[in-house]
């Protein structure tokens, strides 16, 4: 039997019902830095301990769910902001790989569109037919980059406080590294996210017991409909949403974040004290395809219907030199508490 969209909007809708606006959150205020230059300025630290990483439950490449253990670490509380980065573009000089372009010789195979100045960004189709590809909503965007996320008519005026997108791994670790940190590996991403609590907890929605979002996901059916019930049809400004166990906002949902593990689908079984993933030359490439990563927590992208993986154990490969509109970071940094500033 054929179920109308309409059917599935009306039963979401139930399952999901609106409970806050934009207005009522007091993340609008937000300047975009944590205003201290201070070495640990805008951290959390971590303990370290335990935990089963992964999931036997979900999805495939989540599997297996295994012992982890890590040390303790500091960690952004927030997505990286637009003013954040702006702050290191404006004393480097930098400029993303999204604004370079690649190099011809990086990726021979590549069409000559895609190695032009530019990210792949969203763009909402007007009907889903059956069969529909992925690359249908995603299209490839000269001048789209951090300073224009939609294009190059789009810009992040009023945006200080949202976080950075169109960050291609290398421009991620550029950033880490002007700070004097890392990006998380995989396993502390993780562990950060579950904010104490139980991984085996119910994490398949991102609402909470009281039908409040805990997340920016994606409402409705993606890709054509976005009830926008949490707010925001886009990215939202960094803590939008109640920060979890730990003090964290938006691991889970806003924008993707990278992490430095290579992905390989799976993980080993064995128990690991501090993993980093496997190493690159395991993994089987085909020719002319850029090496992958993992991101981790899902974004404003991810619906029930869809991507579901606004959960601490979904992950998901990002093409190294790719930026996306949907993909962003935080940093780490790799000291115990009582050797970092305060
Ligand atoms: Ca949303
Ligand atoms: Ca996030």
């Amino acid at each position: 039997m054929r179920t109308s969209v309409r059917s599935v909007v009306f039963a979401t809708l139930l399952l999901f019902p609106a409970t806050v606006s934009a207005e009522s959150v007091r993340c609008t205020s937000y300047s975009g830095t944590p205003g201290s230059s201070a070495e640990t300025a805008g951290m959390v630290f971590i303990p370290g301990g335990a935990f089963r990483m992964g999931s036997d439950d979900q999805r495939p490449e989540e599997r297996h769910a295994h012992s982890v253990r890590v040390d303790g670490f500091w960690i952004d509380e927030h997505e990286v902001t637009n003013a954040q980065f702006g702050d290191f573009v404006d004393a480097t000089g930098y400029v993303t790989l999204a604004e370079r372009g690649l190099d011809p010789r990086s990726r021979p195979s590549m069409p000559k569109l895609l190695l032009e100045p530019g990210a792949i960004v969203f763009v909402k189709p007007t009907a889903l037919r059956p069969g529909a590809r992925l690359s249908r909503w995603w299209q490839y965007v000269k001048g789209a980059n951090w300073r224009h996320p939609e294009g190059p008519d789009s810009s992040i005026k009023d945006k200080d406080n949202h976080p950075v997108v169109h960050i291609a791994y290398e421009d991620a670790i550029a950033y880490a590294k002007w700070r004097g940190r890392s990006l998380p590996t995989e396993s502390q991403w993780e562990f950060a996210a579950l904010g104490g609590r139980d991984a085996s907890e119910d994490w398949s929605r991102p609402f909470d017991k009281a039908g409040n979002p805990i997340a920016n996901t994606w409402q409705g059916i993606f890709p054509i409909l976005n009830t926008n019930d949490d707010g925001f049809e886009t990215t939202a400004p960094v803590g939008c949403f109640p920060a979890n166990g730990y003090g964290l906002s938006d691991m889970l949902g806003n924008v993707w974040e990278w992490t430095r593990d290579w992905y390989r689908r799976g993980h080993a079984r064995e128990a690991a004290r501090n993993p980093v993933g496997p190493a690159l030359h395991l993994i089987k490439l085909a020719p002319g395809q850029a090496p992958q990563r993992v991101i981790k927590g899902g974004s404003y992208l991810c619906a029930s219907n869809f991507c579901s993986r606004y959960r601490p154990s979904a992950r998901q490969p990002q093409e190294v030199d790719l930026g996306a509109e949907h993909v962003g970071f935080r940093t780490v940094l790799n000291r115990p508490l009582k050797e970092a500033q305060k």
